[in-house]
C-alpha cells in the first residue's frame, strides 16, 4: 500500500501568509492531480495554540528566524503562525483536502515543536502517524508541500528511519532556505536514504 502525504499546504505558508514560503501556493495543482495515485491520502496541518513556544514573540528580545537552545536541541524562532482555528491555519483554499483520508495534526503542544508529520522536535513523542500507516499496511510514502526544509525533511527523515520507503516530491515542495538550510536538508535526506525525484 502506498500513501501520499501532504505537508503543511496552509495559508500561513502561501504567498500572504505570515510565514510565507516563495511560490507555496505553486504546489497546489500539482498536489491535487496526484491524489488520485493512492491507496491513502494523509494532511499534515501545523496546529499551534497561542504564545506557542516556537514563536519569537514568546520570547523576549528575540526576533523571527533567531535560534532558541530549548531543552531537545536549539530550536529556530519563527514568526506567529497556524494559530488553532485562525485562517492562516486552515488549507489553502484550492487544495482538495475533501480527499483526506486522515488529517494529522501536530505543534498543538506548548513546550514543544514538531516539524515531522512522525514525532515532535525531542525526536520521541509521537504524533500516531505511524501507529496509522502500519495498521493500514502502508509500506511506501511519497510526500510534498512545504517547507521542504522543515517540516518534509523532518517528515521524510523520520518515516525512512522507521523503515518506511519514502520519495520526497522536489517539484511538489517550495522551501525557506534559511542560512544554508535547503542544502543541509536535502543532504540529510539523501543520507537517510530518501529518494528525491
Ligand atoms: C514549518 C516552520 C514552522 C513547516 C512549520 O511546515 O515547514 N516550518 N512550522
Ligand atoms: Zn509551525
Amino acid at each position: 500500500m502506498q500513501a501520499l502525504i501532504v505537508i503543511d499546504v496552509q495559508n500561513d505558508f502561501c504567498p500572504g501568509g505570515a510565514l510565507a514560503v516563495p511560490e507555496g501556493d505553486a504546489v497546489v495543482d500539482g498536489i491535487n492531480a496526484l491524489m488520485a495515485e493512492f491507496d491513502a491520502v494523509i494532511l499534515t496541518q501545523d496546529w499551534h495554540p497561542a504564545g506557542h513556544s516556537s514563536f519569537a514573540s514568546s520570547h523576549d528580545g528575540k526576533e523571527p528566524f533567531g535560534v532558541v537552545e530549548m531543552a531537545y536541541g536549539p530550536q529556530v524562532l519563527w514568526p506567529d503562525h497556524c494559530i488553532q482555528g485562525s485562517v492562516g491555519a486552515q488549507f489553502h483554499p484550492d487544495l482538495a483536502s475533501d480527499r483526506a483520508d486522515m488529517i494529522v495534526r501536530k505543534g498543538y503542544n506548548p513546550a514543544i515543536d514538531s516539524y515531522s508529520a512522525l514525532f515532535e522536535n525531542d525526536h520521541e513523542t509521537p504524533t500516531g502517524l505511524e501507529g496509522y500507516l502500519r495498521t493500514r499496511r502502508v509500506e511506501r510514502l511519497v510526500m510534498c508541500g512545504l517547507a521542504l526544509d522543515f517540516c518534509v525533511n523532518f517528515s521524510a527523515v523520520d518515516a525512512a528511519r522507521q523503515g518506511f520507503d519514502v520519495e520526497v516530491r522536489r517539484d511538489l515542495c517550495r522551501a525557506i532556505d534559511l542560512d544554508g538550510s535547503l542544502d543541509a536538508a536535502l543532504e540529510g535526506m539523501t543520507a537517510a536514504g530518501v529518494r528525491l525525484t
